[in-house]
């Protein structure tokens, strides 16, 4: 059976999403190990039954909590067929944080642009063709609590999967960054970790200081790695901060050209 994954922010929509598509099909357990519930479901769809499993809530995919490391531990070791990334439309540049992380997993992704009736409230227009050509994935507006756009989603989801991933668009990070990920990226695959997770996410996470990746990795890597961070530190500043800064311009970018918000009302008297 192929699985479908559903990540995105706390509140964005997910679990009501995951009863739409699997309606009384659903059993709650724990992920091994840790005390987070386990959410998943079968979805009847022409046919054929997929697995739905509901991620826990996240704003991010580092290791500050359980939530985050099982999220992002199922999308790379379990590796489901495809992501759905809940995102609240009415909340777009935040939620699009964790999507950044995503793009970075090499995850096939796609976006369920949800809570689209209360944008349209508050007049947020977003232009879906253009978002997701700058994204470089699939994007479908839904409302979730009123079913809407559901049928759409699940037919683009089932197509993606048996279609290759299109060309995602990737985070510059910048060159002195980018120079360190890739001597880091090769140092890592000449290891021959297999942890599971994709040598150059690693690279990354190393940079970013991840805990929990820093426990698992041979220690001649961890010290090529402070190397590097030592290295861009002294050239730019700290890699943790140019990472964030680079994912937020990369969302900036995205937003300047495909989301328009109301201006503040001036009130004029004549
Ligand atoms: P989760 O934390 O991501 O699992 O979010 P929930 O599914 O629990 O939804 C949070 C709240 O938003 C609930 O009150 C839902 O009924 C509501 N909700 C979900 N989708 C939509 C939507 O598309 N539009 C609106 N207006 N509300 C929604
Ligand atoms: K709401
Ligand atoms: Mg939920």
């Amino acid at each position: 059976m192929n699985t479908i994954a559903l990540v995105g922010n706390p509140n964005s929509g997910k679990t009501t999403l995951f009863n739409a598509l699997t309606g009384t099909n659903q059993h709650v357990g724990n992920w091994p190990g840790v005390t987070v519930e386990k959410k998943e479901g079968t979805l009847d769809f022409n046919g054929k039954k997929y697995n739905i499993v509901d991620l826990p809530g996240t704003y991010s995919l580092g290791a500050y909590s359980e939530d985050e490391v099982v999220a992002r531990d199922f999308i790379m070791k379990d590796d489901p067929d495809i992501v759905i990334n809940v995102v609240d439309a009415t909340n777009i540049e935040r939620n699009l944080y964790l999507t950044t992380q995503l793009l970075e997993m090499g995850t096939k992704v796609i976006i369920a642009l949800n809570m689209m009736d209360e944008a349209k409230e508050k007049n947020i227009s977003i232009d879906i063709k253009k978002l997701s050509k700058e994204l470089g994935v699939p994007v479908i507006a839904t409302v979730a609590s009123k079913k809407n756009g559901i049928d759409d989603l699940v037919k683009e989801a089932i197509d993606f999967m048996g279609r290759e991933k299109t060309s995602q668009n990737k985070i510059d990070y910048g060159k002195d960054i980018d120079l360190e990920i890739n001597r880091l990226k090769e140092v890592i695959e000449n290891a021959n970790l297999n942890t599971g997770y994709p040598s150059e996410w690693i690279a990354i996470k190393l940079l970013e200081g991840d805990e929990y990746i820093s426990k698992i990795i041979d220690k001649n890597i961890l010290n090529i790695a402070q190397k590097s961070s030592d290295t861009i530190a002294v050239a730019a500043m700290e890699p943790e901060l140019i990472i964030v800064d680079k994912r937020y311009e990369f969302i900036g970018n995205i937003v300047n050209k495909a989301v328009k918000k109301p201006k503040e009302e001036v009130i004029t008297k004549s």
